[in-house]
């Protein structure tokens, strides 16, 4: 039968199960990523399963998100992992060199090959050919030890893509408008996979792009073909020998279709509080832009940056506008300084910032109260900019460019063509890769330094077959990762769960952390109400690990998101769905729940009956596990599951 691209994929590094669709599968991982805020734990993780190397083909472990070192714990993570991955056969990207998904493009993707990043855009390297996937930390460290990955063999979403953009309309428009049709929730275990003429016309960073946002759809990851455009791609960035070409085979079966022809797609804006809110910048021409930020692992590559320098040639930032500019790399950083663009930006009056995450994870950059700051990034959830009441709005490096000129929403189609620069794609990229270190063949000696703020990662107690307690919170739908667990300045506690720990919800409801623990410390079990879509954005396994630290042992939901649902379960937190959506409204904050017969339940695949002590009412939930999940719930987490 002919095969889709993925699939393709998957079966060369099939491990285990048969690859239908809802299936469960485990497949061989060829390279991991991590970056520093997931990091830390990952390496911890990895440190007690007691492995000498890493058994990949490749691992890096990035510094990106921490990097404005305010105190002490920065710093002291940096070199923790600086350290371990000397140890352990890793490479390290120093803090300086840029984005973990950019750099990965850039230096190390290669078609063909899986990817595993304890980050929910490691789907960006999917531009290449890869199947990149992003996962919890604990996830990425059970495969840098030789384990594999265990995933639902996913439906195919074939993306057809024709024609051509017009001026001043980019890739970012078309995962706007990919957004736009498939929104934010109900995409779990779906693999968009672009295929079509029109994909000639777009390059590896701008399919890279469209990859990265992907996963604002909660995809499992989204597929480029291997061509030409790719060969050409390696080949600039001094890699042509990892060239493979990859496509899917003639008439090949996807689960569904989607047709997208480029020439009609406009320029696009996902307003606030979520990616999926998009509608045409048209609509809100006019509109008056406080801050305008352009950077990030979507759109930060050397053709974003050099369309952006020749926007602003010559002109000035509009006074009540503040641009911010963050370079994804090194490289990027680097060629633009060479070829005069960064000059361009500096007289036009855009600050500067490293090659980081930055403002994109609320490092700094916070806009003024009430801002409407308009940004390159992926999202725009409620208080992720470091400001609760400012609106961000996500758009394309033209979008973004113009409103940093004019100080307001302007419709790149409404102004002269002529405004946006041809760039060439693959010019011949600069090639230096002093700040990534290799890993040493002997690392004997190689000490692991490890800085006060590092604390070794709670360990969890095996299942109980009874949970008494009580709801400490209620939620509605679609919270985010963000929402459970703040990054911003919070980020710093990473590598110190009880710290963190303070702060989980705090942007909804900062007393939820104190609650919880007075419950846990009463021998009360915690339990969490939500709507649907818990567990979006972020793969920060921190928003399982925290809760588990505070006592929670369930979350009783309408429905989860795939990286989300995972890490609850590698933590041992019950991850429970309603059997009928409308019992939803019976479950109160603060009423008193008992479930019983839990592990009979999960062994003989029953649902359980939740009873509502305070209501005197009996409700019924169930949960999408597999064998090898309960095992894992019952062993109270993946690590004890993995060391029995
Ligand atoms: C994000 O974009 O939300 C992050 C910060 O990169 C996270 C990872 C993290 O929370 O450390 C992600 O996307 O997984
Ligand atoms: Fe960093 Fe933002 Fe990309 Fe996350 S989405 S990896 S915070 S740039």
């Amino acid at each position: 039968m002919p095969e889709n691209l993925t699939y393709k994929i998957l079966k060369a590094h099939l491990i285990e199960g048969e690859l239908k669709p809802g299936n469960e599968i485990a497949i061989k991982i060829d390279q991991t990523l991590t970056q520093d805020a997931t990091g830390t734990m990952a390496y911890l993780q990895f440190e007690s399963l007691g492995m000498d190397k890493v058994k990949t083909e490749l691992s890096v472990s990035y510094v990106d998100h921490n990097t404005l070192q305010q105190g002490f714990e920065n710093a002291d993570d940096h070199l923790y992992l600086q350290t371990i991955a000397q140890k352990y056969g890793i490479y390290f990207s120093r803090p300086g060199n840029g984005i973990c998904h950019q750099v990965h493009l850039e230096r190390f993707a290669a078609p063909g090959k899986t990817l595993l990043g304890s980050d929910s855009h490691t789907p960006t390297c999917g531009g290449l050919g890869m199947i990149a996937i992003g996962a919890g930390g604990l996830d990425v460290a059970s495969a840098m030890a030789g384990g594999a990955f265990y995933l639902v063999a996913p439906k195919v979403v074939n993306i057809i893509i024709k024609g051509d953009l017009r001026k001043g309309v980019s890739a970012k428009d078309v995962i706007l408008t990919v957004l736009s049709i498939i929104g934010t929730k109900g995409n779990v275990n779906t693999v968009l996979e672009y295929t079509g003429d029109g994909v000639m016309n777009l390059s590896v960073p701008e399919r890279a792009t469209i990859a990265n946002m992907g996963a604002e759809t909660g995809v499992t990851t989204s597929v480029f073909c291997s061509d030409i455009k790719t060969e050409k791609f390696l080949k600039a960035q001094g890699r042509a020998d990892k060239f493979v070409p990859l496509s899917p085979d003639k008439d090949a079966v996807y689960d569904s279709v989607i047709e997208i022809e480029l020439s009609s797609i406009c320029p696009m804006v996902a307003l606030p509080d979520s990616p999926g809110n998009v509608v045409p910048i048209k609509d809100i021409a006019g509109k008056k832009v406080d801050q305008v930020a352009i950077g990030s692992c979507t759109n930060s590559s050397l053709k974003d940056l050099k369309i952006v320098a020749a926007m602003l040639k010559d002109k000035k930032v509009h006074p009540g506008t503040s641009l911010i500019v963050a370079p994804g790399s090194k490289q990027v950083f680097s060629m633009i300084a060479r070829t005069g663009d960064l000059a361009v930006m500096i007289d036009s009056g855009a600050r500067i910032m490293e090659s980081a995450c930055g403002f994109c994870i609320g490092n700094g950059q916070a806009p003024k109260t009430g801002a409407v700051s308009v940004r390159t990034n992926n999202r725009n959830f409620k208080g992720r900019s470091g400001t609760e009441s400012a609106g961000i709005y996500l758009v394309s490096p033209e979008s973004a460019a113009l409103a940093a000129v004019y100080g307001e929403f302007i419709d790149p189609l409404s102004v002269e063509s002529s405004v946006f620069p041809d760039i060439k794609d693959e010019p011949n990229f600069l090639i230096d890769d002093g700040m990534i270190i290799a890993p040493e063949a002997s690392s004997k000696n190689i000490e692991i330094i490890r800085g006060p703020n590092i604390g070794n990662p709670p360990k969890n107690v095996t299942l109980s077959d009874r949970y008494n307690g009580n709801i400490a919170i209620k939620l509605g739908d679609k919270i985010t990762t963000d929402h459970i667990m703040p990054a911003g300045v919070r980020l710093k506690y990473r590598s110190n769960i009880e710290k963190y720990s303070e702060f989980v919800f705090e942007g909804v409801d900062p007393d939820f952390s104190s609650r919880a623990a007075a419950l846990r410390d009463n021998g009360k079990a915690v339990f969490i109400v939500a709507g649907e879509s818990y567990g979006q954005g972020s793969s920060r396994e921190h928003a399982a690990l925290c809760p588990m630290y505070l006592g929670v042992k369930a979350i009783i939901s309408r429905s989860f998101e795939r990286i989300h649902a995972a890490n609850l379960v590698n933590f041992g937190i019950l991850p429970l769905v309603f059997v009928d959506n409308l019992n939803y409204e019976s479950l109160e904050f603060g009423d008193e729940l008992v479930i019983n017969d839990i592990i009979l339940s999960l062994d003989n695949d029953s649902d359980l009956i939740i009873e509502n002590k305070t209501k005197m009412l009996k409700i019924p939930v169930t949960y999408h596990l597999t064998q090898r999940q309960k095992s894992i719930i019952k062993a109270g987490g993946l690590l004890n599951y993995i060391k029995k």
